[in-house]
């Protein structure tokens, strides 16, 4: 029997980056296949069609490639491209739509989420780009889950999903391919493998943190394999179910084992993490840890030296809440810069378009047009490859770049799993406030404006409302506040916070020092700690 009579479950809308929820919920009976149903049905079916699938490694991710496949097949699809064990990358998941001109990809991840039974799962859906669903196509999949009362699944064996090479299943073909190989072939005709080569070779040292998660195998193949860096370059390089324990979170808070090293007497010359699906980088120097707006700033400033990019970008863009660093750089360098709301979604039709060929994220996160998704990999190689064409230290390039371009100090401050009725409320009452306070004084800053995101897309006209608060001070420094769309739990405030110091003065300050004004003006107008009684942020980035 391959139909199945189903229920809609409540809750079923895609957030930033598709559905993330306890794994549990997931692997309540019929919730997975409503929500795989009703994304084949909102693209339209997938009769005949070429999908990839595979996902970060996390627990139940195998379970679900399996229903999937088994989904897929009844519901028509022609032939299943599926990482072997059920592994891709996000990255490498985005390059195998696109180089194997398939129809589209399902990726099984929560991303920087942590994974295990009772920690978190996600689905998400990619368009033939490769890049995640619009937001067309995410609320017409939440609409569906809405009104789904059967999906298809073939009554079938399990596939084999640990031998390369094809299978069939019922009419479909599954084929098994090695994750990383096409992946590693990309990032070959990107960079300059052989600079890389020498640079490991005269002795320069590397510690890669994969924190148990996806990007490790890719790594080792990468960086140890093809550019010799020496056995043991990459830690915690075994993708494990729940991540061996740790938050696969690639910042100062969750990848505190890197920090500790790379702020410690015997650091190596640099440092990279990458979160679950592989798609996040955090970059530190020996001593030195490069903020992810400040990351995308430095990377659009030395992209020429990269084979990949030495004709010059097409372009760059930002999501909102990221720093206006990179901004100074692209009037330096006479390009466009886009600025869009949160989530990779919104980049895909400036790249596709060849508006831009950069593209970032405060949330360390980076990427380029080579895919349609962010890539930790291919920033980290970035920085290698920017590293050995100037031959000088991270905290050399920092230095310099801030003198040229003056700095942005800036810093996020997160306040997770808040009820969510009183996180609501919060925003609420500062939108009811928002006409008001321009003009006004709020601990010696003069608001000059202050309003709610809303995004026209330049390339389809689309439009995205509310995208979070901005409210911008004289003297160009603002704050930035939205909930997250990743979370499970609750609601999560964030809280962006940036100011301006023009060169040569005022260059080496702590941020949190340098943002003192602001984060005491924001508790005056919002009251986040007053309101929730909490002393201060979770997370700070
Ligand atoms: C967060 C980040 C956002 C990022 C998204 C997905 O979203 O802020 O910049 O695109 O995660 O990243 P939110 O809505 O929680 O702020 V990933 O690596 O989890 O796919
Ligand atoms: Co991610």
């Amino acid at each position: 029997m391959t139909r199945h009579e189903t229920q809609p479950f409540d809750g079923q809308k895609p957030g930033t980056s598709g559905l993330r929820k306890k794994t549990r919920v997931f692997m309540q009976p019929n919730f997975l296949e409503n929500f795989v149903q009703a994304t084949f049905d909102a693209v339209g079916g997938v009769q005949g069609k070429t999908l990839v699938l595979g996902g970060d490694g996390r627990f139940f991710g195998r379970e679900a490639a399996l229903t999937i496949l088994k989904m897929a097949a009844a519901n028509g699809a022609a032939r299943m491209i599926v990482g072997q064990g059920a592994w891709l990358s996000t990255p490498a998941a985005s390059n195998l739509i696109r180089q194997r001109g398939a129809d589209g990809g399902i990726i099984l991840s929560a991303s920087h989420n942590p994974g295990g039974p009772d920690e978190d799962f996600g689905v998400k859906y990619n368009m033939s780009n490769g890049g995640p669903a619009p937001e067309s196509v995410t609320s017409a999949i939440h609409q569906r889950t809405q009104e789904i009362t059967e999906y298809r699944k073939l009554d079938a064996p399990d596939p084999d999903l640990d031998s390369l090479g094809e299978t069939g299943l019922g009419e479909m073909t599954v084929e098994v391919v090695d994750p990383v190989a096409a992946y590693a072939d990309l990032m070959e005709t990107l960079f300059d493998f052989k600079a890389l080569r020498d640079l490991f070779d005269s002795g320069f040292r590397m510690r890669m943190d994969s924190m148990c998660a996806i990007t490790g195998p890719y790594a080792v193949e990468i960086f140890e394999n093809r550019l010799g860096a020496p056995t043991g370059t990459v830690t915690h390089a075994t993708p494990l179910p729940d991540f061996g324990g740790m938050h696969p979170d690639p910042n100062p808070t969750w990848a505190h084992e890197l920090m500790d090293e790379m702020m410690g007497d015997a650091a190596p010359d640099f440092g990279a993490a990458s979160d679950g699906d592989g798609d996040r980088n955090m970059i530190l120097g020996a001593g030195t840890y490069v903020s992810p707006s400040d990351s995308l700033a430095v990377l659009a400033a030395n992209a020429h030296l990269v084979p990949g990019y030495a004709g010059g970008l097409k372009g760059i863009a930002r999501s909102m809440p990221t720093s206006a660093a990179v901004d100074r750089v692209a009037e330096a360098l006479g390009l466009d810069c886009y600025e869009t709301p949160t989530g990779w979604k919104f980049f895909g039709n400036l790249m596709d378009a060849g508006r831009v060929s950069l593209c970032g994220e405060e949330s360390f996160g980076t990427g380029s047009d080579h895919v349609r998704e962010k890539d930790g990999l291919w920033a980290v190689l970035m920085w290698l490859n920017i590293l050995a064409a100037r031959k000088m230290s991270v905290a050399e390039i920092m230095a310099d770049h801030w003198a040229r371009f003056g700095r942005n100090y800036y810093s996020r401050h997160d306040y997770e799993a808040l009820p969510i009725e009183q996180a609501e409320t919060m925003l609420g009452d500062l939108r009811a406030r928002l006409g008001d306070l321009v003009g006004s004084e709020v601990e010696g800053l003069s608001v000059a404006s202050a309003d709610e995101f809303a995004y026209t897309d330049p390339v389809d006209g689309s439009i995205s409302r509310g995208q979070g608060f901005r409210i911008l001070f004289e003297g160009g420094s603002r704050v930035v506040l939205r909930l997250s769309g990743t979370g499970t739990e609750g609601a999560t405030l964030r809280v962006y916070l940036e100011r301006y110091a023009p060169e040569p003065d005022g260059l080496d300050h702590d941020p949190q020092e340098a943002l003192a004004p602001m984060i005491a003006a924001t508790e005056t107008l919002v009251g986040i700690r007053e309101r929730t009684g909490r002393a201060g942020p979770d997370v700070i980035t």
